[in-house]
């Protein structure tokens, strides 16, 4: 297949190298996309756009917290690296990135929307992006022109300004596009069109919702993200006013929505269980109706290119900057090692390369994206990139040599959240985690205890692994060059 898209691509002599739409999110965890086996929403864009492509059963992130997963994205290189271990740090955007690389190679390049990065955007055309975090509504866009503000829901403005981009191009070059939004970011303000869905409704609990943390690491109790007790009454659960930047019209549907279950809320007087249940309704709810928007722009993104008559050779990527706990291990939010935020969605269709409806079970990580983008361009990557090309997976192969562990690392300690510094290696079965701040370790079997309960560290049967396990962890230090710090202060 790829011979023939090849072929017929060939045109007047010049190779006609493939569009590339990267579409990024901000905390979209895998398991809210049906593509994906959600049992709590559906998202037909998205599902579409795995049954056109490949959707990577196995996706990772290198630390799972905005702004350094951005920076891992345009890096190829981990954040000791690439210098954005936190989001306290400002970007250097002087670094070798893709786009750059892209840019050089003679593709347009341009972003629009989140960037979260506080340096001007490098290595772009056309930049035009929200300010810091951004709000749900109304929000400033900074471009080269300066600073503009606009009235409306924020992934609604994002996609009208991405399809404008795309008419107005300079169609005689290919160009590499990132469409980032914020959403489904903390606060969860849902759009117009959604703000009433699931209204009536009950959405699934996770198993794990009333998590006492008593199997886990013992810091994971103080953690200060649980739905127990740190979602915020008006900021999380819109308890009381509209937010101060609302237009009129804004606020009206905003206390029409939420205005009368204010007042339930109080009269119920909920405790406990009820209680955890209640707030989980109200978040959960909240984050898939931003979602909804989100595949909606997919939806309009994807149309318009079959509309331009350029789907054809036009790769569309779908990923977000890392998971999200969806109550799951009784909490929100993300920073952690395991499972739910360690994980990220990617799926990717490229029209007459990807087997449509195909899935992989390889070990992918956002480290791999920088080199990914750049090989289907044809441009060579950065020498310090250290990721690894997805393309042969995407075209179907399985190579023999492939990783066979993963290296994570946090930093942001201390934080809002109270997650402390660690780092770790996940093979396709184990894990193994050391907080080095306060030496502990944790070790899962994820094919027999995948929501990651049954701590082994330590217990007798399970000593040999836990020792190939630590050297792993040395290797993959050693590989990716984290060798100067305190994440290496253990004996194996
Ligand atoms: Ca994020």
């Amino acid at each position: 297949m790829l011979t023939t898209l090849a072929a017929a691509a060939v045109l007047n002599g010049v190779q006609e190298r493939p569009n590339i739409i990267f579409i990024f999110t901000d905390d979209h965890a895998s398991h809210s996309i049906s593509a994906y086996g959600s049992n709590i929403n559906h998202t037909p864009h998205m599902d579409q756009l795995a049954a056109d492509g490949m959707l990577f059963e196995n996706a990772f992130v290198t630390n799972s917290i905005c702004a350094p997963s951005r920076a891992v994205v345009l890096s190829g290189k981990h954040s000791h690296f690439n210098g954005q271990r936190t989001n306290f740090e400002t970007f250097d955007g002087g670094q070798r990135t893709f786009p750059k690389i892209l840019q050089e190679s003679g593709y347009q390049t341009a972003i629009i929307g989140k960037w979260h990065l506080k340096s001007d955007p490098t290595g772009f055309d056309y930049f035009d992006v929200l300010i810091g975090q951004g709000p749900y509504y109304n929000p400033t866009f900074k471009s080269k022109d300066g600073n503009k503000r606009f009235t409306g829901y924020t992934t609604h403005i994002i996609t009208e300004k991405t399809l404008d981009w795309l008419k107005d191009r300079e169609s005689d070059q290919p160009f590499m596009l990132m469409m980032q939004h914020k959403a489904p970011h903390r606060q969860w303000r849902p759009g117009p069109d959604y703000i009433d869905l699931y209204e009536g409704e009950t959405i699934p609990e996770p198993v794990d919702l009333f998590d006492d943390w008593s199997t886990r690491v013992s810091v994971a109790k103080d953690n200060k993200m649980s739905i127990r007790e740190h979602l915020r009454p008006n900021y999380d659960l819109k308890i009381g006013e509209p937010p101060r930047n609302f237009n009129q019209e804004q606020k009206d549907l905003w206390l029409e929505h939420y205005g009368p279950r204010n007042a339930a809320f109080e009269a119920a007087n909920l405790q406990g269980d009820d209680l955890i249940r209640w707030k989980y309704q109200r978040y959960i709810k909240d984050y898939l109706r931003c979602i909804q928007s989100v595949d909606d722009s997919v939806g309009e993104l994807v149309g318009y290119l079959k509309e331009a008559g350029i789907d054809d050779n036009t790769i569309v990527i779908y990923n977000s900057d890392q998971g999200f706990y969806l109550g799951d291990y009784g909490w929100y939010d993300k920073r952690w090692m395991y499972e739910p935020s360690m994980r990220t969605p990617l799926i990717v269709k490229w029209p007459g390369v990807t087997e449509p409806g195909s899935r992989t079970e390889l070990m992918a990580q956002n480290l791999d994206l920088a080199q990914t983008m750049l090989d289907m361009a044809g441009a060579d990557a950065d020498p310090g990139m250290q990721g690894v090309s997805l393309v042969p997976v995407l075209k179907g192969e399985e190579p023999g040599d492939w990783r066979n562990a993963l290296y994570y690392h946090y930093y942001e300690s201390p934080s809002e959240h109270g997650v402390p510094f660690h780092c770790g290696v996940r093979t396709d079965r184990f894990k193994l985690i050391f907080y080095y701040e306060i030496g502990e370790w944790e070790m899962f079997d994820l094919k027999n205890d995948p929501r990651e309960n049954n701590d082994l560290y330590d217990k007798a049967e399970w000593l040999s692994i836990q020792t190939r396990l630590k050297r792993l962890l040395r290797s993959v230090q050693k590989q990716y060059g984290d060798t100067t710090g305190p994440q290496t202060n253990f004996t194996i």
